[in-house]
């Protein structure tokens, strides 16, 4: 008697096993997913990096991976290339918008039609999206930009921003806490006299650098919230008469500031690891393409190498803190 029934419990656990292990492959990411990333531009350097990232992620996890965009970071220049993944019915877009209404109509449709949305780098209002992953809490990051500045100018003189392009959702939030910021008294002296838009364009950029030093001949600081902007600027006033008179900081990735960094033109600029930031709104996008998530505040999902990570409000999962990078510690990143 005893044999059976001992093969009975034998049976009736690899049963248990057998359905714990299909609960634990539930909570876990397909197998060849279709995960396509649409940048806010194709070429711009940062953005190339940070879809890299994403694309490390989509191997690890067994997926199909590709990047699709538009060369410009016009307002509804990554309309078509929407259009075609939701025909191509991929499992997911991810996306860093150029705008944050122009895409929305476009990415609803999508996700009518099961394709998961996560935005990155630069949101969406949140109708076109369920996750959104920051590389930091832009608060901090806009705060974080003024205080940087006001270092390097000794907390008084004229500045200006020059920033990507009008309509950036993730610029234009920081610069609304650049100007909340600078209501502090320690700023008394600083003023804001422009913001100029560079459209993340090399050579407008550029030339919109040249036209703020022009106007503005007390100028002591150049805030460029982005790595197109910060680049241009920095290559303008290093062969300029205001090299090492008018500061430029902002948001820049090493590479692209290395040269200015130590031919004296930049002393300190920030920025987070776009890498990473491709790398984890890919695991988001897997996580909640399979179902492991859907992004409600709280839920948690595994993002490989960077370990489990939280949905916190309003479906916004944050990368981690920015880095401050100067002459001391550039040398120690290549993105
Ligand atoms: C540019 C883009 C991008 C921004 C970085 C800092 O590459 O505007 O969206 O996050 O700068």
């Amino acid at each position: 008697m005893q044999k059976p029934v001992r093969a009975a419990t034998a049976a009736i656990l690899a049963g248990l096993l057998l359905g714990l292990a299909s609960t634990a492959g539930a909570a876990s990411i397909k197998e060849g997913l279709k995960i396509a990333f649409v940048p806010r531009q194709i070429n711009n350097p940062y953005e190339v990096t940070a879809d890299n990232g994403g694309m490390a992620a989509i191997k690890d996890f067994k997926g199909e991976g590709k990047a699709v965009g538009p060369s410009d970071a016009g307002a509804s220049s990554q309309v078509q290339y929407i259009n075609t993944l939701t025909t191509q019915h991929v499992d997911a877009i991810v996306i860093a918008a150029n705008d944050p209404n122009a895409v929305v109509p476009y990415l609803k449709r999508a996700m009518a039609r099961g394709i998961k949305v996560v935005t990155f780098d630069s949101d969406t209002a949140p109708a076109g999206r369920t996750i959104f992953v920051n590389q930091t809490n832009a608060e901090a990051i806009g705060r974080g930009q003024i205080q940087l500045a006001a270092s390097l100018i000794g907390n008084e003189g004229e500045f200006a921003i020059l920033s990507a392009t009008p309509n950036a959702t993730n610029q234009n939030t920081w610069i609304k806490w650049m100007k909340e910021e600078l209501k502090k008294p320690q700023y008394a002296k600083m003023k804001l006299v422009k913001i100029a838009y560079g459209n993340d364009d090399d050579q407008q950029s550029f030339v919109e650098t040249q036209g703020l030093l022009q106007a503005y001949p007390n100028l002591k600081a150049i805030i460029a919230p982005t790595s197109v902007g910060i680049a241009a600027a920095a290559r303008y006033i290093s062969s300029s008469p205001s090299k090492g008179k008018v500061v430029v900081t902002g948001l820049g990735t090493p590479n692209q500031m290395r040269e200015f960094v130590k031919n004296g033109t930049v002393t300190a600029f920030q920025l987070w690891d776009p890498g990473q930031l491709g790398y984890l709104a890919a695991y988001a996008a897997a996580n909640l393409a399979s179902g492991v998530i859907t992004g409600k505040a709280g839920e948690t999902f595994s993002a490989g190498k960077l370990g489990t990570r939280t949905i916190g409000q309003d479906g916004e999962v944050i990368l981690g803190p920015p880095q401050t990078f100067n002459a001391s510690n550039i040398d120690q990143f290549n993105f």
